[in-house]
């Protein structure tokens, strides 16, 4: 993200304020609303982005890979003097299905005025080539409970009935101190700003350390909706965050409960096999942090920890 980009999100006291979705049409059976249909729809994403990976979690988990298409951009942003994402991992760089280059297109189609930053992820209305949809706070949900009819047989119930209150609790608390907190602390402009992230950030894990001490995943032995978006930053966390975004008190392999968590569900599909290392270290210390005018990339950290046995499925919780 250039400086542009984050000094027109920075208030005056040096924190950062994310911008607004501007693509918030629900999907849903009312008029107005966008129509669930099989293949009407591409998702795009890039792996290096947390928003859009828990969408890309949610979606393989619950089976819906055949009814929703993905379009991958490069971790790295292209050079044309604007932030964008592109097309260019795809043969002629360009998405084969949508036919553009860059993620701006698909805005521009929608709204020629967009002035907001290009962001993944993005839902594209393969009828219309517009992005009708980058509400990726509800994006998960939508495919959760709206999309129902097209989950596999036996999908799992990410987000149960009696449980919603309790999630949507603690997905505001994820959201404001884990998820974005960890941008808080990263796109800072104060020093004050940055300590006060750090401290949120920190004395939630803290608190998830205690709780993942005698729980396998955040509501009991099933995953739910929550989970994915605890795992989705905890595994950008060592790579990313704790020199990118300045989050050096601990790495997450020095909390015992949270890397056993992090390492059962990357052990599962669905996460481990949709999470690329390599994607998320480029594009955060190339493209997303300030600190590195010279463009290196960070040699470490080692990964073969990653697919050590976890244990967590054989201990007893009370
Ligand atoms: N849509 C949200 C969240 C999604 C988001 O920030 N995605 C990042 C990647 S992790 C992105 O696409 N950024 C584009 C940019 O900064 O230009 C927002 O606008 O802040």
């Amino acid at each position: 993200m250039s400086e542009k980009f984050i000094t027109n999100e920075v208030e005056k006291d040096g924190k950062f304020n994310r911008q607004s979705n501007r693509f918030t049409t629900p999907f849903g059976i009312e008029e107005g609303q966008l129509p669930v249909e099989a293949g009407r729809y591409r998702l795009i994403w890039s792996p290096a982005c947390p928003w859009a990976h828990r969408s890309v979690i949610v979606i393989s988990l619950l089976g819906l890979s055949d009814a929703i298409s993905l379009g991958t951009l490069d971790p790295i942003r292209p050079d044309v003097g604007r932030t964008d994402w592109a097309f260019t991992l795809d043969e002629n760089e360009e998405d084969p299905v949508l036919k553009i280059r860059y993620l701006s297109e698909a805005y521009l189609k929608a709204d020629p005025e967009y002035s907001g930053r290009f962001t993944v992820p993005s839902v594209v209305d393969l009828t219309t080539g517009k992005v009708v949809n980058n509400d990726y706070f509800n994006l998960t949900r939508y495919w959760e409970v709206e999309w129902r009819k097209y989950h596999k047989p036996g999908a799992p119930d990410l987000y149960p009935v009696e449980l919603r209150n309790e999630i949507d609790e603690l997905n505001d608390i994820l959201f404001h101190e884990i998820n974005n907190g960890v941008y808080k602390a990263g796109f800072a402009r104060s020093q004050e700003a940055y300590e006060e992230a750090y401290a949120l950030v920190f004395n939630r894990l803290d608190w998830l350390e205690e709780r993942l001490s005698h729980s396998r995943y955040l509501f009991g032995d099933k995953i739910t909706e929550s989970d994915v978006r605890l795992y989705v930053t905890l595994v950008r966390f060592d790579i990313a965050y704790y020199n990118g975004f300045l989050l050096n008190r601990s790495r997450i392999s020095e909390f015992p409960n949270l890397w056993g968590y992090v390492r059962d569900l990357y052990s599962q599909p669905g996460f481990g096999d949709t999470t690329d290392f390599d994607a998320i270290k480029k594009h955060y210390h190339l493209c997303a942090v300030s600190n590195n005018p010279f463009g290196l990339l960070p040699k470490g950290p080692d990964l073969s920890g990653w697919n050590t046995p976890h244990g967590r499925d054989k201990i007893l919780f009370q």
